[in-house]
This record gives C-alpha cells, sequence and structure tokens, in this order.
C-alpha cells in the first residue's frame, strides 16, 4: 500500500464510504417457483427492459398514468411456459404474488400472457412521473382491466409460479 493509503483519516473515510454504499440494499423482489432461472430483480434490472405505461384508475377515483414492466415480461425473464408453450398442464401454474405485508393474490397465467389476452397486467414502478410512495412501492401491481382495485399489490416481494397439480 502507498503511504498516502496509510493515513488513517482517510482510511476511516474510505471505510465509511463503503459501509454506506453497502447499508441500504437496492430494493428487489423474488420471482421463484416453477420457473428455469429463479432471480431477484432491481428496479436497475427493470429500466434495462421495455418500459410500458397504463392508464388507470386508483382507490382515489382518479386516472393515472402507471410506469413499469409487463408481468409477462417479468416471468418471460424467469423462463415461465408462457406463449407456444402455455398449453397442456402447464393451463393449471399460476402466478402467486405476495406482499411485504403478507397480502397475496394470484393470476393465471392466460390472464396475464398477450397471446390470450390483451389486458395488461403492470408491475409499476412509477405514478404520474414519480416512484411509488412509500408503503405502496417501490413496486406495485396496476391491473387497469379488474373493476375492483383489489390485486393492484402494494410493496410486492416475491412472484412465485405455482403448479397447482398434485
Ligand atoms: N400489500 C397490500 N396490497 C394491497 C392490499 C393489502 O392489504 N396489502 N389491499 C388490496 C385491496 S383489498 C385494495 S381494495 C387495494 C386498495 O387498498 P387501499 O384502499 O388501502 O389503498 O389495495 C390492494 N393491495
Ligand atoms: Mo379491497
Amino acid at each position: 500500500m502507498s503511504k498516502k493509503f496509510c493515513n488513517p483519516f482517510l482510511l476511516a473515510a474510505l471505510l465509511l464510504i463503503s459501509i454506506a454504499g453497502h447499508a441500504q440494499p437496492k430494493p428487489s423482489f423474488r420471482v421463484e417457483g416453477e420457473v428455469l432461472k429463479p432471480r431477484t430483480l432491481t428496479q436497475d434490472d427493470l429500466l434495462k427492459w421495455k418500459t410500458t405505461e397504463v392508464k388507470g384508475k386508483d382507490r382515489d377515483g382518479k386516472e393515472h398514468v402507471f410506469k413499469g414492466v409487463r408481468l409477462v415480461d417479468v416471468l418471460d425473464s424467469a423462463g415461465v411456459t408462457l406463449g407456444g408453450k402455455l398449453r397442456g398442464e402447464n393451463l393449471a401454474k399460476y402466478v402467486l404474488v405476495k406482499a411485504a405485508d403478507g397480502y397475496e393474490v394470484i393470476f393465471s397465467l392466460p390472464e396475464i400472457d398477450p397471446e390470450f389476452t390483451s389486458q395488461t397486467v403492470l408491475l409499476a414502478y412509477e405514478v404520474d412521473g414519480h416512484p411509488l410512495a412509500k408503503g405502496e412501492g417501490p413496486f406495485r401491481m396496476v391491473v387497469p382491466s379488474d373493476k375492483k382495485q383489489a390485486r393492484w399489490i402494494r410493496e410486492l416481494t416475491t412472484i412465485k409460479v405455482v403448479f397447482s397439480k398434485e
């Protein structure tokens, strides 16, 4: 080590910077279960993908613009049986989405797959140009085609593909 780096103040500063850098892990969610490639994804990962915007009426009764990635693209990146592979016994799989508070909702694969439906289920990280608020984000499901917002799960933590056949 060169003499310059033996300065105790400099060492302390470097140590503090490195602790600060690790103290706040990037928010992420898991994709797991019946998938070829289980993975943990952060917003940085999602920003590399095609973004989608959808309009939806939230519980305040007003329309908002939500930005994020399509749930189908998240599942596709983990190797889920979609598109041409979504037939036969694969139709007995469903998607279980879990939140930090223990709330859970499910989607069937045909509800998400564009070969079956023209609706978009969005994994959102922004609303009206702002990151989702604490207690809502950083990741939230937005399902504009549902007349009730019960599946608009806030603080999403896990997406698990489950095979319902015993
Ligand atoms: N994480 C989480 N998301 C959730 C819920 C919940 O309890 N936990 N409730 C759902 C229900 S039932 C509704 S109606 C909507 C709107 O809830 P809010 O009125 O509390 O905003 O959020 C949905 N998303
Ligand atoms: Mo609700």
